[in-house]
C-alpha cells in the first residue's frame, strides 16, 4: 500500500467554544454547557466545557449536579443546537477546499486524507496550518489537528495537542509517540480490557507491543490481535468518503425520557422515513437493521437483524425497528435515545431478488413520490399517519 497522510481534526470544546465567541463576557470563564444544574440538585449531564471549566475537574457526560459541585460560579447553559450546526457547517465547508477525502466522525470531528493535496501548501504540516487559519479567520473557533500515516495515531495526535494544537507524527517517529502513552489511548481499549491488561503489568503500548501475538489472541481472540497491530502502527483503514457510505442511519433524544409507546413508536417511524430518504437518495439497499437505545442512566444497547433482502424501505424498517425495540417497549423501559441504521450493501449490484414482486414495485413508486414532495417542500411537508 502507498503510504498516506492523513489529519485528524477536533475542534476545541466545541459548543462551549460557539458560546464563548458569541458573547464575549464569557471568554476566559469556566463555561458548563448541559443540562439545568438547579443549584446542585439538577438530574442530566454536562454535554462539554470550556478549558477554564476543564481546571475545576469537569468532563463530558459528568452529571450536572457533580460540575456544580465543583465549580458553583461557572456560567452553566442549556445550549442552542442549530447554531452549532451552522458552525460545523461552515467548518465542514471551509475542509472541502482542501481535499474532497473527508469522513466525518461527529459534529466537530472528522479524517482527511491529505497525501494528494498537501503539496499546495508544501508539507502536511503548512495544509493542516492554513486550515487551522482558515477556521479561525473565518469561524472564529479553534481547532486541533493531529497528522499521521495512519488514522489512530492522527487522531491520538489531535488529542495530544489540544487545544489550539498541530502535531505532525512522522513514519519515522511513530514508535517515540506511540509506545511510552497509556494503553487506553489505543482505540478499543475501554476500562474493562485496561483491568486486564494491567493486571498483566501492561501499561503502555509500548509494553503491549512486546506481548506475542499469540499471547493476546489467547486472552482477548479477535481484538487481541487487533490490539496488536494497532500497538505495532498497523491500521491499514483509510480515509471512507460518502462515495463509500457503509451504513446510514439516525437518532433521537426524548426531551425527557419515556416509556409511553405511542411517542416511542411514532418516533421510529419518523426516523425509519429519514433513514429510508437518505438511502434512497444514494440509491442505497441494506441487508442489516440495527437500533440503538439509550435508557436512562446512559445504559445503551443495541439490537440487530438481518433481513430477507435488502431494503429501503420505510415501512420494513419501521415494522422490524417496533419488532427489534419490543423488549424494552415491553418491559416499560424509560427511553432516553433511540437510533435506527441500517447497514450491509454489499452485493449492491447483484441481480435483484427475482421474486419482488409487484407490490415492491408499487411501494417503490409511492416512495418516490414521496420524496419528490419532501424534496420539494421539506421534510415537513408530509408524514404518513403516525409521525
Ligand atoms: P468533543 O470533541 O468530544 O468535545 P469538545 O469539542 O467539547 O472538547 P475537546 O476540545 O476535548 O474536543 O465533542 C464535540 C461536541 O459534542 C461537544 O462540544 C459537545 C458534544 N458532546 C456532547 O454533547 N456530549 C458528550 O458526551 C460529548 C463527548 C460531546
Ligand atoms: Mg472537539
Amino acid at each position: 500500500m502507498n503510504p498516506r497522510t492523513i489529519a485528524h481534526i477536533d475542534m476545541d470544546a466545541f459548543f462551549a467554544a460557539v458560546e464563548q465567541r458569541d458573547n464575549p463576557k464569557l471568554r476566559g470563564k469556566p463555561v458548563v454547557i448541559g443540562a439545568d444544574p438547579k443549584g446542585g440538585a439538577g438530574r442530566g449531564v454536562v454535554s462539554t466545557c470550556s478549558y477554564e471549566a476543564r481546571k475545576f475537574g469537569i468532563r463530558s457526560a459528568m452529571p450536572i449536579s457533580q460540575a456544580y459541585r465543583l465549580c458553583p460560579h461557572a456560567v452553566f447553559l442549556s445550549g442552542n443546537g442549530a447554531k452549532y450546526r451552522k458552525a460545523s457547517e461552515e467548518v465542514f465547508a471551509i475542509l472541502e477546499r482542501f481535499t474532497p477525502d473527508i469522513e466525518p466522525i461527529s459534529i466537530d470531528e472528522a479524517f482527511l486524507d491529505i497525501t494528494g493535496s498537501y503539496h499546495f501548501h508544501k508539507t502536511p504540516s503548512g495544509t493542516a496550518f492554513r486550515i487551522k487559519q482558515d477556521i479561525k479567520n473565518e469561524v472564529g473557533l479553534t481547532a486541533s489537528i493531529g497528522i499521521a500515516p495512519m488514522k489512530f495515531v492522527a487522531k491520538i495526535a489531535s488529542d495530544y495537542c489540544k487545544p489550539d494544537g498541530l502535531l505532525e507524527i512522522t513514519q519515522e517517529k511513530i514508535f517515540d509517540f506511540l509506545w511510552p502513552l497509556p494503553i487506553e489511548k489505543l482505540w478499543g481499549v475501554g476500562p474493562k480490557s485496561k483491568v486486564i491488561l494491567n493486571s498483566m503489568k501492561i501499561t503502555t503500548i509500548g509494553d503491549l507491543a512486546k506481548l506475542p501475538q499469540d499471547e493476546l489472541y489467547e486472552k482477548f481472540g479477535e481484538h487481541g490481535l487487533h490490539l496488536y497491530n494497532l500497538s505495532h502502527a498497523v491500521d491499514p483503514r483509510g480515509v471512507e468518503t460518502d462515495d463509500e457510505i457503509k451504513s446510514v442511519s439516525h437518532e433521537h433524544t426524548f426531551d425527557t425520557d419515556t416509556a409511553d409507546r405511542e411517542e416511542i413508536e411514532s418516533t421510529l417511524l419518523y426516523l425509519s422515513e429519514k433513514v429510508s430518504r437518505r438511502l434512497r437518495k444514494y440509491e442505497l439497499k441494506g441487508r442489516t437493521l440495527t437500533i440503538k437505545v439509550r435508557l436512562k442512566g446512559f445504559k445503551t444497547y443495541t439490537r440487530a437483524l438481518t433481513l430477507p433482502e435488502r431494503t429501503n424501505f420505510a415501512d420494513t424498517i419501521y415494522k422490524k425497528s417496533v419488532d427489534l425495540l419490543g423488549e424494552f417497549i415491553s418491559q416499560k423501559k424509560q427511553i432516553r435515545l433511540i437510533g435506527v441504521r441500517i447497514a450491509n450493501f454489499e452485493d449492491q449490484y447483484v441481480q435483484e431478488s427475482l421474486f419482488r414482486d409487484q407490490v415492491a414495485a408499487k411501494n417503490e413508486n409511492v416512495h418516490k413520490a414521496l420524496d419528490l414532495i419532501k424534496n420539494k417542500f421539506g421534510d415537513r411537508a408530509i408524514h404518513r399517519g403516525g409521525s
